[in-house]
């Protein structure tokens, strides 16, 4: 097979996944309800009124799964630990069982040759710790420690690598200022207080980790937002300047600079005074990174509003979570996202590869010694299967395609970039969208629960035998 673009050798080739959007079971073996049980029972909040009851129950097919990732010659696993499978309240003693689900998966992942990378948090709080407060309470960071060590000591040296969070940003402002996502809040005050919280748990969780295993390679996943000003005028560039802040510099800055933003502050003044921000909270979070984990979809453009905004500003954003009445972009409120050229993906989102390399090497450009990831980066299509009973998802095998060809600009570059994940390895309960959007390199029937790998699959496998790119044009042949 022709290989267009050649990766380093140690390049790791993966695919992601979450606790809630796959596992289904959200009864058994002792789980406690998250936050996702509760938004996603709640009428009107997701599309159909669909819940991860079921989703593609990987709970119970986790083996034939893993066979699956093997075939496919997955070298990387990135899943995510629900967390009230190991503690059912968010706090106390350890559930065995939902422990041992874990613990059976990372040595299954190992068996097949396959590195495991866990995530902590993907968004699925313990319902017991959001009834108080949740991330905008401090004790949430501390539990979250807490629920760290658990694992790092149940699950040990076999994972490969440690990701504390997984994009603070969406739990922070989907999850509390335009609440769209569960916990469902529309409180600007507490999205701020989240957002250090998550940042103090990222902090304090990777000292637990490393309190147990001193060797262990730790990393948080954000989504960077990668805004473009509509013009130069002075306005225009202002409102770039804020949605960085609240969508990057707020995680950027803390992680691994140690410090807020300088405007923030000001930015945010009639909104939270940040008094939550305790002396010595900025060193814990600063803790040294073994790799920064970078989700990277599409771009977005703004501009200083010029008219009032709207009741909820509808704000399309790179992220594409509407709400009818609250905006995530606390503290932005005269930013007007405009609508972005063409290509889309089902989400409504643009195909802009370029997008991730400019991220990349920008990244580099201020970090320089910091090792980077893409943890998540594919695309939903309304893909269906054809007669053949195969899914011919040629729109997926481009973006992936594309999007690795931005990846190698970016090596070109001399970026150290170790690894791509698509996602996702499965088709999933896609949050608010339910089930209506599909991510997946492989098909999940809902009916039967029955997988079929896409043609983006196929062609995935033979890139990751090849170490590189190959055609696009191969996955029809594949298939
Ligand atoms: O499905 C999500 C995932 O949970 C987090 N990153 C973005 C994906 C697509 O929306």
């Amino acid at each position: 097979m022709p290989v267009t673009r050649r990766f380093p050798a140690d390049f790791l080739w993966g695919a992601a996944t979450a606790s809630y959007q796959i596992e289904g079971a959200v009864d058994e073996d002792g789980r406690g309800p998250s936050i996702w049980d509760t938004f996603s029972r709640t009428p009107g909040r997701t599309l159909g009124g669909d819940t991860g009851d079921v989703a593609a129950d990987h709970y119970h097919r986790m083996s034939a799964d893993v066979a699956l990732m093997k075939d496919l010659g997955l070298q990387a696993y990135r899943f995510s630990v629900a967390w009230s499978r190991i503690q059912p309240t968010g706090s106390g003693p350890v559930n065995a069982a939902g422990l041992a689900f874990y613990s059976r998966l990372v040595d299954e992942l190992i068996a097949a040759g396959i590195r495991p990378v866990a995530t902590l948090y993907h968004w699925d709080l313990p319902q017991a710790l959001e009834d108080e407060g949740g991330w905008a309470s401090r004790e949430t960071a501390v539990k979250f420690a807490e629920y760290a060590r658990i694992l790092a000591e149940g699950l040990g040296d076999r994972v490969w690598l440690w990701t504390t969070l997984n994009e603070p940003w969406c739990s922070a402002f989907l999850g509390y200022a335009s609440g769209v996502h569960a916990p469902g809040v529309a409180d600007d005050a507490a999205a701020l207080a989240a957002v250090h919280h998550l940042n103090l748990g990222h902090g304090l969780a990777a000292r637990a980790i490393r309190e147990v295993l001193p060797e262990a390679k730790v990393s948080v996943t954000l989504n960077l937002h990668v805004t473009r000003a509509a013009s130069d005028r002075p306005e225009d560039v202002e409102a770039l300047r804020r949605i960085d802040t609240v969508a990057n510099e707020v995680f950027l800055q803390p992680m691994l600079e140690g410090r807020y933003p300088e405007r923030l502050a000001a930015d945010t003044a009639g909104i939270t005074d940040w008094s939550f921000v305790h002396d010595g909270d900025l060193e814990a979070i600063a803790v040294p990174l073994d790799v920064l984990g970078v989700n990277y979809y599409s771009t977005g453009r703004v501009r200083h509003r010029q008219v009032a905004a709207p009741v909820g500003d509808g704000s399309p954003g790179p992220d594409g979570h509407r709400s009818a009445e609250h905006s995530p972009w606390v503290g932005a409120a005269d930013v007007e996202w405009l609508p972005q050229p063409g290509p889309h993906t089902a989400m409504g989102w643009n195909i802009d590869p370029q997008g991730l390399t400019d991220l990349l090497v920008g990244l580099r450009d201020r970090y320089p010694t910091l090792p980077l990831a893409v943890t998540e980066n594919g695309a939903a299509f309304d893909d269906v299967p054809s007669e053949d009973g195969r899914v011919h998802d040629e729109r997926r095998v481009a973006y992936v395609h594309d999007h690795l060809e931005a990846v190698g600009r970016a090596l070109d570059a001399g970026v150290d970039v170790r690894g791509y994940f698509v996602w996702s390895l499965l088709d999933n309960f896609e949050w608010a969208y339910g089930y209506d959007r599909r991510f997946g390199i492989v098909r999940v029937d809902y009916d039967t629960l029955e997988r079929t790998p896409k043609d983006s699959a196929l062609w995935y496998r033979e890139v990751l035998r090849a170490g590189g790119l190959v055609p696009v044009a191969e996955a029809a042949r594949l298939g």
